[in-house]
Parts: C-alpha cells; sequence; structure tokens
C-alpha cells in the first residue's frame, strides 16, 4: 500500500499541558513511523498560511492568536493510510463530541482548544509537511524493524 504522510502538530494547550509525551506516544504506538520532530514557535505568517483556507471565517484571527501563542511541537508522520489513521487517533474536530479514547475525546472540550492538528487529505499532508520542515529535517528513508509487523 502507498505511504501517506501528516503534519501532526501539538498546539500550545497541549505543550502548556504537559500532554505533549502522551500525545507523541499515541501516534507511534498507532503504528505510524516519525520522519521529522521538532519544538518550535509558530510565526503569523505561517500560522496565516497554515489556516488560509480559514481566512474568510469568523474564527480565523482567533485561530491565529491560539497556535501563535506558545511553542508547538510538529510532526511529520509516515504510515499506510497515515492521514485517516491520525485523524482517527485525534478525534472529532469538536471535543465535546469526540469519542472516548481519542485524543479529544480523552483531554479536550473546546473547538478552540483542540490540542492537536492533523492534516486532512492526502495533498494536504504533503503541503503542510513541506510548509513546517524543509528537506533536511526530514529523514524519510529509515526503517524499524517492527515495520514489516506493521504495513503488510
Ligand atoms: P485542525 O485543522 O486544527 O486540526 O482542526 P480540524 O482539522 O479538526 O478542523 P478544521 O480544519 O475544520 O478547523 C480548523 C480549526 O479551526 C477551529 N475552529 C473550527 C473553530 O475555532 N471554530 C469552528 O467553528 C471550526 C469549524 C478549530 C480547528
Amino acid at each position: 500500500m502507498p505511504m501517506e504522510r501528516t503534519l501532526i502538530i501539538v498546539k500550545p494547550d497541549g505543550v502548556q499541558r504537559g500532554l505533549t509525551g502522551e500525545i507523541i506516544r499515541r501516534f507511534e504506538a498507532r503504528g505510524l513511523r516519525i520522519i521529522g520532530m521538532k519544538f518550535m514557535q509558530v510565526s503569523t505568517e505561517l500560522a496565516e498560511k497554515h489556516y488560509a483556507i480559514h481566512r474568510e471565517r469568523p474564527f480565523f484571527a482567533g485561530l491565529v492568536k491560539y497556535i501563535t501563542s506558545s511553542p508547538v511541537v510538529v510532526m511529520a508522520l509516515e504510515g499506510t493510510n497515515a492521514i485517516a489513521a491520525a485523524r482517527g487517533t485525534i478525534g472529532s474536530t469538536k471535543p465535546h463530541e469526540a469519542a472516548a479514547g481519542t485524543i479529544r475525546g480523552d483531554f479536550a472540550l473546546e473547538v478552540g482548544r483542540n490540542l492537536v492538528h492533523g492534516s486532512d487529505s492526502v495533498e494536504n499532508g504533503q503541503i503542510e509537511v513541506g510548509n513546517f520542515f524543509t528537506e533536511a529535517e526530514l529523514h524519510p528513508g529509515w526503517s524499524r524493524n517492527t515495520d514489516p509487523w506493521i504495513f503488510e
């Protein structure tokens, strides 16, 4: 099966609340392979680019303010069905509707404090990873000894 890439962001609330390790753990346990990871402050310019699709929405300014309010941890993950799998692990956009067992369902209550981002399509996964990582920061070539036990 083809590999997909997804950009995961542990948002400022996730980092501030000390949930970074728990969130990374869930994606690792799911079987997704980390090909890039860093701790960074998102600039207003990058936030506006990342959320460009929401530019006309009433919550846009708040969204940019939130993601730039404090450092985040960003990860590029790779795997078969990575987009759908990661979004399943994250849970519904509105945390109060997210299923128990998902990150949002277990740790969040409000849409404006929903802890984590995951790319919503194969195309956006590629674009978003490119927006947050340089080629030199990505290590797509490595493999795990467990890969044959996760990827068929
Ligand atoms: P992100 O992109 O942050 O991972 O969230 P989702 O992929 O789950 O949801 P989204 O793109 O539809 O929304 C992006 C971002 O906007 C916030 N938001 C969204 C909000 O504050 N009010 C709203 O009504 C909606 C729809 C939450 C996530």
